[in-house]
């Protein structure tokens, strides 16, 4: 029986980022056979370019390490919804709603799937609480379960997959291999002296100053700018049309490239290869921690400043272990960042503390590194509900202990 995992595309990459990479991973390292429904395969593209837009039914093979694997068939979510039996566990991702008439299949199949509300990701403790906890139908002989990913063992844990410390470890100390990828990307290999970063980010007034800030500073800075919602802000601050990806533009200290959409595991790749990764939203920021490197995140913005409560809830756990005055400019810098206020104002003194920031996002990862990963958590949550043996076709991943 395969999982069904359900996925709308709202305004942004990240919905459909997190589906598919938990579906790939379920499908390699598990073997389970995932079917991803998802509403926009044409944003899906963009991450996954082998997709199709064109079809309404489409199998991906999930690599590296999918050896054996059942695969992922990819289902346009289209309405109504083709009638199919529902899988054995059904995933309703990230707020989105089900098809009732599907709700109603599930309801009358014998025996019941296991239904998950996989959450947004968020480092609040009231995570801790509601992880787990089931909702009974309102109508049907339902339960739904609320699945929270999260920072600690009480939650759902975070994607995380098998071997992803390895394969970073070796990217970033193989300096041939980073000169290839920047090839490929159209850039020169890593120069002394230069700071290299991504910047991937929503629009945010503080941009211009910062980037004012990097024009005029002491170091070379070179960064990597993905096409999309901070383009047009650049382009002014430049004095030019929104660049295509492709472009070079350069002014004082900066050099700025403006780069294609790259598939997940290049994403990965950028990421590690570079000294300072600016993030937004859900899955980036996630994959930045895994690139042991100094962040700032941007979280994604919300009504009446949600937002900064789920930024302060994360930067509670992520400096518990800093020392005092790196605790406070990770704080400051990164609260100017959401705030959208004055973050050139910390930049001097972020630039000084970069080693000391590198080796707290190592020691930070190492520590995730450590937790069973949301994968995982999702198959033992299954066979507990199903009360049967193991499911798993392939054992639970577990990273080597660091
Ligand atoms: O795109 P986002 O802003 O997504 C957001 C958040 O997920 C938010 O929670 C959600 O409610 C909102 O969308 C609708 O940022 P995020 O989460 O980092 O997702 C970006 C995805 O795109 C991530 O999976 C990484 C991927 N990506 C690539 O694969 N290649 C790239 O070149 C880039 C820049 C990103």
């Amino acid at each position: 029986m395969p999982w069904d995992i359900f996925c709308t595309v709202i305004d942004n990459f990240g919905d459909i980022g997190v589906t598919w990479r938990l579906s790939r991973q379920l499908a390699a390292e598990h073997g389970v056979a995932v079917r991803l429904w998802v509403d926009d395969l044409e944003a899906f593209r963009r991450l996954c370019p082998e997709v199709d837009p064109e079809l309404d039914i489409q199998h991906l093979l999930p690599s590296p390490g999918g050896r054996g694997s059942p695969g992922v068939e990819v289902r346009r979510w289209t309405a109504p919804l083709p009638e199919v039996e529902p899988g054995a566990l059904v995933i309703e991702a990230l707020a989105c709603t089900l098809p009732d008439a599907f709700i109603e299949r599930m309801a009358q199949h014998d025996p019941k799937p296991v239904w998950l509300n996989l959450e947004y990701l968020s480092a609040e403790d009231w995570v801790e609480g509601v992880h787990g906890l089931p909702s009974p139908h309102p109508r049907l002989p339902l339960l739904k379960h609320f699945f929270m990913p999260g920072f600690t063992t009480r939650t759902g844990g975070l994607t995380r997959e098998r071997g992803l410390s390895a394969a970073r470890d070796a990217f970033q100390t193989d300096a041939d291999a980073q000169a290839v990828f920047w090839a490929d990307l159209g850039l020169p290999p890593a120069q002394a002296d230069e700071l290299r970063l991504t910047l991937f980010s929503y629009e945010n007034r503080a941009l211009p100053g910062l980037l004012t800030a990097w024009a005029e500073g002491d170091r070379a800075i070179r960064a990597c700018v993905p096409e999309g919602k901070a383009l047009p802000q650049i382009a002014a601050w430049f004095g030019v049309a929104a660049p295509p990806a492709g472009a070079t533009l350069h002014r004082g200290r900066l050099t700025l490239h403006v780069l294609p959409m790259l598939d997940l595991d290049a994403y990965d790749r950028l990421l590690w290869a570079c000294d300072l990764n600016f993030v937004r939203g859900e899955d980036s920021f996630l994959r930045a921690q895994y690139a042991a490197r100094p962040m700032v995140w941007q979280a994604y913005p919300q009504e009446e400043a949600a937002h900064l409560i789920k930024l302060d809830a994360f930067l509670r756990r992520y400096c518990a272990d800093q020392a005092d005055d790196l605790a406070r400019l990770t704080q400051d810098f990164w609260r100017a960042w959401n705030r959208e206020a004055a973050a050139d104002t910390h930049w001097t003194r972020w630039l000084a503390a970069l080693p000391r920031l590198g080796s707290h996002a190592r020691a930070w990862d190492s520590a995730l590194a450590k937790h069973t990963d949301l994968a995982s958590k999702l198959l033992i949550f299954f066979n507990k509900q199903v009360g049967s043996q193991p499911f798993s076709a392939i054992p639970f991943s577990q990273e080597p202990p660091q």
